[in-house]
């Protein structure tokens, strides 16, 4: 604050200040401020007056005056303050110090004209103190501070830009801090003032609390006190009579759909909500009403039983009115959760029993209607006689006319007569026939019945006299066996046929067997396998009767069974002849009986002749017995030799006589009593001499039944054998 030079270096000039006359020039009365030792002039110019100190007088010529250097006496007293007084010769001037200025705006003056220094405001120039630096100004000078925001660098604050390296510089918040759950979204700088903006992260909502950040004064970042809460719609609301389907999750998206509980009905509005992204669950304003089904409607033909309820699962059922049916389905409806009644599909209809019953040979009394409770009267016609209990009939709730107790039965007259019967029971309407004694019913019916038609149905019963059921048993053709069935001729029946043959000449001897046949027929035949010369009894039984027929067969003697032999031509008179014995042979009453025939002429032979058999028979040809065996003593092969010269059953085998040709024939006998078959062969042809036979093939089966022609030795004989 001492003196000292300041912005403005005031230019020294001379300025003569003479003493002016007074001359009332001027406004301010100057004379009446002149100095005791000064007197008041015009100024020269005549612009005024001045105020001159006496010749010799240094002063002012108001406030002082004094003579010689007039800065001696003091610059403040002689300038005024904030001066510097410049002496001159005979006079002075005077300038401002630094950080002041005139304020007659000149460089210098005089301050007898008023003028004086006064404090030069630097502030006015814009920049001073430089960028975030204010300017104060002081008395004669002005010093240097920051700027809120900004913070002094290279010294203390207040500063002088000239005289100091200080300045000022502006304050940098850095960058803003992260703010919870929120994004920033703008941010204009990071210096004091800049601003921040933060927004919430997606899926968060902003709730609460500054968006924004502003870099503060102090360096630090004021401000994002945000708050964002993730999005959640919570529990969706809870609406009347309503159900909801949810799973539990409260996020943007989810849903809920409501549905009316059970005895409500959704009777309108939207049973869907959704979780919106500003965490509200849209408007979902279900309407569930009671369900209600009301008064359930009449059926027709039909009586309701009804509670009076109406609320779900409530019940009517319909009962089909007196006189009609339920040909419909369901009797019952239920009240249904749509408010409906629902189930009853009935259809009542009236009962009708139709036609009655026709009644046989009755006449109805009707009126012709068909429904409940109707009734018919039957009354039988002319000719017949009522029988039964009830004669009429009501038309029933089943839809039926009952059962009438009624018959009209017709009178039939005496009862039929059947041959061979007697009426073993009767009442108007039924006969019972029986047949008369030695008769017995063979087939049909035993009862007759009257008719309606007024005739009788006669018993179809046939009385035949009682036979054996095995008639006339009769054995024909030596083997087969007959009868007569007394039987219904449809019916099967079972013959048991048993035989044992015997025999007289063969005690050990035994024969039999049992047969069964089963025959429709009326004259059953059955032949058996009889043996022959044989008694037998032969017993036939129906089996199902139990009745058993005898009757005795004798079979006849049969020829005897031809012996097998070796037929050879032999050139010896004592040939062996060979033979195999029929196994069929009746070996007690069977021989044989070997001939001898010398070959001579024309020969006959006749097989049954000689027929007797006894050794003293006399044979009147030249034929002649040589041997008689009996087949009981021969096995089943034999040999036999021509004119071994013993006796063979009381005939003598003699030597054939030499130089002559014979047959030897062969002749096997049945004789049993009387009667007698015989058989012959021809078993060889024998020469006695010594010619050599020539001998055709002449076989053993040669046998002759009736003839046979041999041809010998250029003459030509012929024999017969003669089977008796
Ligand atoms: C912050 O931003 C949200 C939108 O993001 C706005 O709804 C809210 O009013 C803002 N808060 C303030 C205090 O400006
Ligand atoms: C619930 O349903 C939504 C869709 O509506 C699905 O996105 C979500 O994953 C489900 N939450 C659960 C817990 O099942
Ligand atoms: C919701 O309402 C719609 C139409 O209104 C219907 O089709 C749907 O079945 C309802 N859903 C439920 C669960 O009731
Ligand atoms: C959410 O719902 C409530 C109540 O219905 C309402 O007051 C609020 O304004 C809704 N908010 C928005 C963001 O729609
Ligand atoms: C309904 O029908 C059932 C048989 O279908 C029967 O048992 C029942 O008695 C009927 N109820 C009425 C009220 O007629
Ligand atoms: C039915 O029978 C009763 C006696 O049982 C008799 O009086 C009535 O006349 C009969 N009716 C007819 C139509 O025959
Ligand atoms: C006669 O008898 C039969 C059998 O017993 C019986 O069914 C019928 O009704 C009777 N007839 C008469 C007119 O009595
Ligand atoms: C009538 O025949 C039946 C069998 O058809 C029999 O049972 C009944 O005994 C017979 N009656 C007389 C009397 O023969
Ligand atoms: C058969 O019987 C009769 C009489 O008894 C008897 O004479 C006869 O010899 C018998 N016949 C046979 C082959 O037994
Ligand atoms: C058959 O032989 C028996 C003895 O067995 C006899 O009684 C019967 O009279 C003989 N019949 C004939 C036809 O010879
Ligand atoms: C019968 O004669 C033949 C040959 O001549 C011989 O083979 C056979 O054994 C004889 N038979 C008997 C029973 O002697
Ligand atoms: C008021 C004043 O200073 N008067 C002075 C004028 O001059 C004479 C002499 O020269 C002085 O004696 C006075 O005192």
């Amino acid at each position: 604050m001492g003196g000292r030079t300041g912005g403005v270096v005031m230019v020294s000039l001379l300025l003569v200040l003479s003493a002016l006359e007074a001359e009332g020039q001027i406004v301010l009365d100057v004379c009446a401020s002149c100095h005791a030792n000064a007197t008041c002039e015009d100024k020269p110019d005549g612009s005024g007056k001045v105020c001159n100190c006496k010749y010799g007088f240094v002063g002012n010529g108001r406030t002082f005056c004094q003579d010689k250097d007039e800065c001696q006496i003091g610059a403040n007293k002689i300038c005024g303050q904030h001066t510097m007084c410049h002496n001159t010769y005979g006079s002075y001037f005077c300038t401002c110090l630094a950080g002041y200025s005139p304020s007659n705006s000149m460089p210098v003056f005089i301050p007898n004209d008023g003028t004086h220094c006064q404090d030069i405001d630097e502030c006015r120039v814009t920049g001073l103190c430089g960028e975030g630096a204010q300017c104060r100004n002081l008395e004669g000078s002005f010093d240097c501070s920051c700027q809120v925001g900004y913070r002094v660098h290279g010294g203390s604050e207040p500063f002088h830009p000239q005289m100091d390296s200080a300045f000022c510089k502006v304050v940098d918040c850095g960058q803003p801090a992260s703010v919870e759950d929120s994004a920033l979204q703008s941010i204009s700088g990071t210096t004091f003032g800049s601003v921040a903006t933060f927004v919430c992260e997606d899926g968060f909502v902003w709730r609460r609390g500054e968006n924004m950040s502003v870099c503060g004064a102090d360096g630090r970042w004021r401000g994002a006190t945000l708050v964002c809460e993730e999005i959640s719609c919570s529990d969706p609301p809870v609406l009347p009579h309503a159900g909801q389907m949810w799973n539990g999750s409260s996020t943007p998206g989810s849903t809920v759909i409501y549905f009316c509980e059970a005895g409500f009905f959704h009777s309108g509005g939207n049973n869907l909500s959704v979780c919106t992204n500003n965490g509200n669950w849209t408007k979902a304003d279900i309407l569930c009403k009671a369900v209600d089904c009301g008064e359930p409607l009449p059926e027709p033909n039909a009586v309701m039983l009804w509670d009076k309820t109406s609320t779900v699962g409530s019940q009517v059922a319909y009962e089909c009115a007196r006189g009609y049916v339920n040909v419909g389905k369901g009797n019952i409806s239920v009240c249904s959760a749509r408010g409906k009644w629902e189930g009853a599909s009935l259809s009542c209809q009236e009962i009708s029993c139709g036609e009655p019953n026709f009644k046989r040979r009755a006449k109805m009394l009707w009126s012709g209607s068909s429904r409940v409770g109707s009734v018919v009267h039957y009354r039988c016609e002319e000719g017949c006689h009522t029988r039964g209990l009830r004669n009429h009939s009501r038309c029933g709730e089943n839809g039926l006319w009952e059962d009438v107790d009624l018959w009209c039965e017709a009178k039939c007259g005496p009862v039929p007569f059947l041959p061979n019967a007697e009426v073993v029971w009767h009442n108007r309407s039924v006969a019972v026939h029986r047949c008369v004694a030695g008769f017995h019913s063979w087939r049909g019916s035993n009862v007759s019945t009257c008719r309606a038609s007024g005739a009788w149905r006669r018993a179809s019963l046939t009385c035949v006299e009682i036979k054996p059921p095995v008639n006339l048993l009769v054995v024909h053709d030596g083997n087969c066996l007959r009868w007569r069935a007394e039987k219904y001729e449809e019916d099967e029946e079972v013959y048991r046929v048993t035989y044992t043959g015997s025999r007289d000449y063969q005690i050990r001897f035994e024969d039999g067997g049992r047969r069964f046949l089963s025959s429709r027929e009326q004259q059953p035949e059955l032949c058996l396998r009889l043996l022959p010369l044989t008694n037998y009894s032969i017993s036939v039984t129906a089996t199902s009767v139990r009745f058993t027929a005898t009757v005795t067969a004798n079979t006849s003697l049969a020829a005897p069974a031809a012996p097998d032999v070796f037929y050879e031509e032999h050139e010896t008179p004592v040939p062996t002849l060979r033979l195999h014995r029929s196994p069929d042979t009746l070996d007690p009453i069977s021989v044989y009986q070997v001939f001898v025939l010398p070959v001579e002429g024309i020969m006959t032979f006749d097989c049954s002749s000689p027929a007797s058999l006894a050794s003293s028979s006399k044979i009147k040809t030249a034929e002649y017995i040589t041997a008689q065996i009996n087949v009981r003593n021969i096995g089943t092969e034999f040999n036999f030799t021509v004119g071994d010269g013993l006796f063979y059953g009381s005939f003598y085998n003699a030597l054939l006589e030499s130089g002559r040709n014979y047959y030897i024939i062969l002749r096997a006998v049945n004789q049993w009593k009387t009667a007698s078959k015989s058989f012959c062969v021809l078993w060889a042809k024998v020469s006695a001499t010594s010619y050599v036979l020539r001998v055709s093939s002449l076989s053993a089966a040669a046998m002759v039944g009736v003839a046979a022609l041999v041809l010998l030795w250029g003459y030509s004989f012929a024999w017969c054998v003669k089977n008796a």
